[in-house]
């Protein structure tokens, strides 16, 4: 087995059509690439830092507000400058981007422009031709880079059936866990990636020099492609002090993938003060920190239209988790959830905690209270 081609998609900043790269993204996905999505409206510097630390082939930029020539360039010479001259630039932007433009683009170190009436299929055999290949590497310019690759390392590894990788990774219980782990999980739609989001803010401001990584998974569609969009939701993240890592499921079932714990492993000899990770979108049955010590710390994440007080009594994460974190709790049905949950966790005296939040709220208090229990045992 072949690990998947695994591109970053963007918009440019101050540019909002993004009905385009969705539909190409969709495309890709289909046909075994694995994209990450980063969303609209986002700067050269938020688009070079990503694609280095997902440790892209390339960046596919989609680009309808003018400005595209000096934007492109821009990403190219970023990565120059960066040392990741390996990851390559395409993109298009439909009759905005004109041929005599894409020329002076393409010598400005973007590999292709594509214009409008290219068909889904072209570009798809273009992205699998051109970045499909093994790519020749120079040193890893930044502690960044250097990560990214050992990760990339172990999911190739694991791809072709092997559990680690030749650098040896220390397994989740003998390294020294240093950063504290902390396994968020919960139905998709639950508001998970807002709420790394804001907790992420909140580290960042409490401690100047703190360091986090974020391990993110999303489904792979049937065992292929895979669309992987939390980057898009994150505003915070997106940061210097915060390496985040976007994991497909790759086949694997119950939310993460099969190479979360050797990356989690690497991660854990990096130097961060926090690993935070996000399952993909779990349902009743779902215990993905089940395995000895993977993290320290697990939140459940619930959404208050979980249905009748019946179906909390199938959800097993209920049983599990340390904390217990219903999110929206604006909506009409968030009273009765909290009190419903509430009396579900007293069966289980484990003394867990539940915890009300707004994710989408800036400085929200339930969040600021989770943030309080989750960081109790670290230095301010
Ligand atoms: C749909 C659309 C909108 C929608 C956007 C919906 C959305 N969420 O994306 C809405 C109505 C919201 C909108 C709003 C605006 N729009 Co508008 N919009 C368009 C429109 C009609 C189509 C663009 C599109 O999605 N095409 C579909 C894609 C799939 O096809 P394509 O463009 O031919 O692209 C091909 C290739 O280039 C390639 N491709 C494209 N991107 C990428 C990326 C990668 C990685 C790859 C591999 C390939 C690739 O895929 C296609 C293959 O055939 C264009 C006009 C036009 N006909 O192009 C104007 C257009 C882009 N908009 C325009 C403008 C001015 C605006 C507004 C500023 C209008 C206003 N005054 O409010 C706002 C700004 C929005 C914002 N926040 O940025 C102008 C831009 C002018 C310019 N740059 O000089 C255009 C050109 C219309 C015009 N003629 O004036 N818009």
């Amino acid at each position: 087995m072949v690990a998947p081609i695994r591109v970053l998609t963007a918009v440019p900043i101050c540019d909002g059509h993004d009905s385009a790269i969705n539909t190409i993204n969709l495309e890709f996905i289909r046909h075994g690439i694995e994209v990450i999505y980063l969303g609209y409206h986002r700067s050269v510097g938020d688009i070079v830092r990503a694609a280095i630390q997902e440790d892209v082939r390339a960046i596919g930029i989609s680009s309808y507000n003018g400005g595209h020539v000096e934007f492109f360039a821009e990403v190219v010479d970023l990565l120059r400058k960066r040392g990741a001259s390996d990851i390559k630039v395409f993109g298009g932007g439909g009759g905005t981007i004109t041929h005599k433009d894409a020329t002076k683009m393409e010598r400005q170190g973007v590999d292709q422009i594509f214009f409008a009436g290219t068909s889904l299929t072209e570009m798809t055999d273009y992205v699998r031709k051109h970045y499909g290949k093994p790519r020749r590497r120079t040193a890893a310019k930044s502690s960044d880079m250097e990560l990214a690759r050992k990760l990339t390392e172990i999911e190739e590894a694991h791809a072709k059936g092997k559990r680690r990788t030749a650098k040896q990774i220390r397994n989740p219980q003998s390294a020294i866990r240093n950063p504290k782990v902390i396994g968020f999980t919960g139905p998709g739609g639950a508001g998970k990636t807002t709420l790394i989001d804001e907790l992420v803010l909140r580290v960042l401001n409490r401690n100047p020099r703190a360091r986090i990584a974020i391990l993110s998974h999303d489904p792979s569609v049937v065992g292929e492609g895979a669309l992987l969009g939390d980057r898009a939701t994150m505003i915070n993240s997106q940061n210097d002090r915060v390496f985040m890592r976007s994991m497909a499921t790759r086949g694997q079932a119950g939310g993460l993938s099969p190479a979360t714990h050797d990356c989690l492993a690497q991660l854990a000899q990096s130097k961060f003060d926090y690993v935070i990770i996000e399952t993909v979108g779990t349902g009743q049955e779902a215990m993905p920190f089940q395995e000895n010590g993977i993290v320290d710390l697990t939140v459940l994440v619930m959404n208050p239209d979980y249905g009748s007080r019946l179906q909390l009594q199938k959800i097993v994460m209920l049983d599990l988790a340390d904390i217990v974190v219903v999110n929206k709790s604006d909506l009409q049905r968030a009273r009765t959830a909290h009190s419903e949950i509430e009396q579900r966790l007293e069966q289980n005296r484990r003394g867990q905690q539940l915890i009300d939040t707004v994710a989408k709220r800036h400085r929200d208090p339930g969040v600021d209270r989770l943030f309080d229990l989750i960081s109790a045992d670290r230095a301010r």
